[in-house]
């Protein structure tokens, strides 16, 4: 186990005091601890929103791209250095809103990277529109009679979109959010972890209370719970509401990942190889007239 400190950035965060980005946060730099990471060995890739700010945050390689455009950004990113840990921290709006056509292919593919969904139902940073996981009825500003729509299910559409990890954690449990985040970098494939987080400043319906009387860790009610098994996991993807089951839903370890299936990455990562045989140096020094 590293010393957490090592992934302290030097940026202060902004975001309110008791906002649920702060346990994720800490989360993630628990888990690249337990896993001896250093922090060269890993990038944040994150979109747009007060959960996308993540990767200032901590002391690790970083990516901040537009709105909705972490995963492209991740794949790419993987392609060009397989050896790079990649997690992607997004919110709810930028992974399952405006990000919802990258998700489907990305989980498909089941690219290895882990996809962190701050899932707060709500768009943040932009003060408190409606987001694709708000519940059916819930009112903002841009839904002043409620939410028409029924909410995005994330779980359910991982499984059916080919990701072959699938849970979801607590932002106020940092402890077991960080095995989740663990067990996902150790997972090869698509790994999406759904995180249900407050946003204390503008969503005062789904509250950290109200996340706590409501999840329940599945491993410890349901020892027997299988997720291999895919129907019962569809099945337990349906549960919110009362009960909102936390820890792993859904895995498959028998599918190969998008990287080990690229005939040009067997011979290790890209950034590695020599460019149509001309040396890295001559390519290391083009790329500095870029930096
Ligand atoms: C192309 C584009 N459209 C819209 C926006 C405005 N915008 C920025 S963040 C955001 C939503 C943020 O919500 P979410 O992803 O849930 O993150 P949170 O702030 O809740 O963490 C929106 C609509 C933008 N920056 N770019
Ligand atoms: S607006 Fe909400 S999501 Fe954004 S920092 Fe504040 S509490 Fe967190
Ligand atoms: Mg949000």
């Amino acid at each position: 186990m590293l010393d957490i400190k090592l992934y302290n950035s030097p940026e202060k965060p902004t975001w309110c005091p008791g906002c649920g980005d702060f346990g994720i946060l800490n989360a993630v730099k628990q888990a690249l601890a337990m896993l001896e990471l250093y922090p060269h060995e890993a990038i944040v890739v994150s979109g747009i929103g007060c959960g996308s700010k993540l990767p200032h945050y901590i002391r690790a390689n970083g990516f901040n791209i537009l709105h909705g455009r972490a995963l492209p950004v991740a794949q790419g990113l993987k392609l060009a250095n397989h050896d790079l840990k990649v997690i992607v921290t997004t919110g709810d709006g930028d992974g399952y809103g405006i990000g919802m056509g990258h998700l489907m292919h990305a989980m498909r593919r089941n690219a290895d990277l882990v996809h962190i969904v701050e899932n707060n139902q709500i768009y943040g940073l932009t003060k408190g529109q409606y987001s694709p996981t708000s519940d059916k009825g819930f009112v903002t500003t841009t839904s002043p009679d409620g939410a028409i729509e029924p909410a995005v299910n994330p779980i359910a559409l991982a499984i059916a979109g080919g990701a072959t990890f699938v849970a979801r954690g607590f932002s106020s449990e940092p402890k077991h959010l960080a095995q989740l985040i663990a067990r996902g970098l150790r997972h090869r494939g698509y790994a999406l972890i759904d995180v249900l987080q407050p946003c204390v400043t503008y969503n005062k319906v789904n509250t950290n209370n109200w996340y706590r009387q409501r999840g329940y860790h599945l491993e410890e009610e349901e020892p027997d719970y299988d997720p291999t098994d895919k129907l019962r996991a569809f099945e337990k993807a349906q549960e919110w509401g009362e009960r909102i089951p936390l820890g792993v839903i859904y895995l498959d370890e028998s599918r190969p990942t998008y990287e080990e299936q690229v005939p040009a990455l067997q011979n290790g990562p890209l950034v590695k190889q020599p460019i149509d045989g001309t040396p890295l140096e001559v390519w290391e020094a083009i790329k500095q007239e870029f930096v």
